[in-house]
């Protein structure tokens, strides 16, 4: 298991210097500032690798070995005129990177919207801070601030109800902080941020596409970028959506187990994989995590580690838990990825998946879900796991 921690770069308010102290080896990045659909020029991504490396011959060293996210252009989702060269960009990014010896690369398939919550400092009863998705403030500001046409036939009429006494309870600035949350607000995405109307205009765009031509149009991408990534032995990580149903909607295609299965059956290359984002996929009750983490055992290339607790009325609200209690057996997720990699003869990049806001980080600065000391403690118990059940075999 190669324990990973996710940088944002030199502007990111956890420092190299400090990821080293985590116990971290592997580095999980990107160039964020190259406007999304444009190639990632290999002397720029030698530079990066370079600032990972800095301190590498006294101290430490670090690798920047995964890629966390090559963004895919919403041309390429919807198949529109001249998307092929978003496509080709795509590609040359991914041979820049393979150039410099990096070689897994995850990246992810949701139209308009990346990951997805409604409160970035949700307290929990301890006192840290967790991120939260609360499907009653999302409905809220899908049907009374985005207003989004059609929207009231995706919801029943409790749902509708519950989301207007939800809306009702919002000041103007509450308002304001929920639209900025849900259409611009998370560290990392791979979308681009939007005001009100530009996302309206986004949304539009899939008016008439449903899940069958996303897939198709998914399968079509990979036609064209496994055979190369084939040749450079490059492997994909597909993110799930986050969370893994339908929003806006929009058809989302990799949600659950039966959506791998229609992925890999249409491009068997063994390049095709996944990031078992153990969260995401554990937002469903009817996902089974330590099923999937076996069933999906060659596939798994990338696996994000961090828990989720549901809410017990309302199944599709959940707040980040801390990375061992939560609904989610993340014991026994980690047992069978140990046991994968023992049977494969391989080993696969983890990283703590966020983490809460406590202690010092809650005076300072931090990427939401991004903060140090949290992610540390998650890293922490998630290494005893692993050191624990690796001792057993
Ligand atoms: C959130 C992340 C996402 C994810 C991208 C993957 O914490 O899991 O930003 O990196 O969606 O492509």
């Amino acid at each position: 298991m190669r324990e990973s921690w996710r940088w944002f770069g030199p502007n990111d308010p956890v420092s190299l210097a400090e990821i080293r102290q985590t116990g971290a080896t592997d580095i999980v990045s990107a160039l964020h500032d190259i406007p999304i659909g444009e190639a990632w020029p290999r002397d720029r991504i030698a530079a990066h690798k370079a600032m990972v490396e800095e301190d590498n011959a006294s101290l430490t060293p670090l690798h920047w070995t995964v890629v966390e996210s090559i963004p895919v252009h919403d041309d390429i989702k919807l198949a529109a005129d001249g998307h092929g060269k978003y496509v080709a960009a795509w590609i040359k990014s991914m041979e820049n990177l393979a150039a410099e010896g990096i070689k897994t690369i995850c990246y992810n398939f949701m139209p308009v919207i990346d990951w997805t919550r409604t409160d970035l400092r949700y307290q929990l009863p301890s006192g840290v801070y967790a991120l939260r998705f609360d499907q009653d403030r999302f409905a809220a500001f899908d049907l009374f601030i985005l207003k989004r046409e059609n929207a009231q036939a995706d919801y029943c009429v409790d749902e509708i109800a519950r989301a207007k006494s939800t809306f009702e309870t919002m000041d103007a600035a509450e308002q304001a902080e929920l639209t900025q949350t849900i259409i611009a607000g998370l560290p990392g995405r791979m979308t681009d941020a939007y005001s009100l109307d530009d996302f309206r205009a986004a949304l539009a765009r899939y008016a008439h596409m449903d899940h069958d031509a996303l897939r198709a149009n998914l399968v079509a991408f990979l036609a064209r970028v496994l055979p190369v990534a084939e040749k450079l032995d490059v492997k994909l990580a597909i993110h799930p959506d986050d969370p893994p149903w339908d929003m806006f909607g929009l058809p989302r295609v990799i949600c659950t187990p039966d959506d791998l299965d229609q992925l890999f059956e249409a491009a068997p290359s063994p390049c095709n994989g996944i990031t078992l984002c153990v969260g995401t996929y554990g937002s469903r009750p009817d996902n089974d995590l330590p099923q999937m983490a076996q069933q999906f055992r060659d596939r798994i290339h990338f696996a994000h580690l961090r828990g989720v607790t549901r809410d017990p009325a309302e199944q599709r609200s959940f707040f980040e838990a801390s990375h061992l209690d939560s609904d989610i057996n993340m014991v026994a997720v980690i047992r069978n990825l140990v046991d994968n990699e023992r049977a494969l003869g391989r080993e696969i990049f983890i990283r703590p998946d966020h983490g809460h806001l406590m202690l010092g980080d809650i005076s300072k600065t931090s990427n939401p879900g991004y903060s140090a000391i949290g992610r540390m403690k998650g890293l922490a118990e998630i290494r005893g796991v692993i050191r624990a059940v690796s001792a057993e075999v």
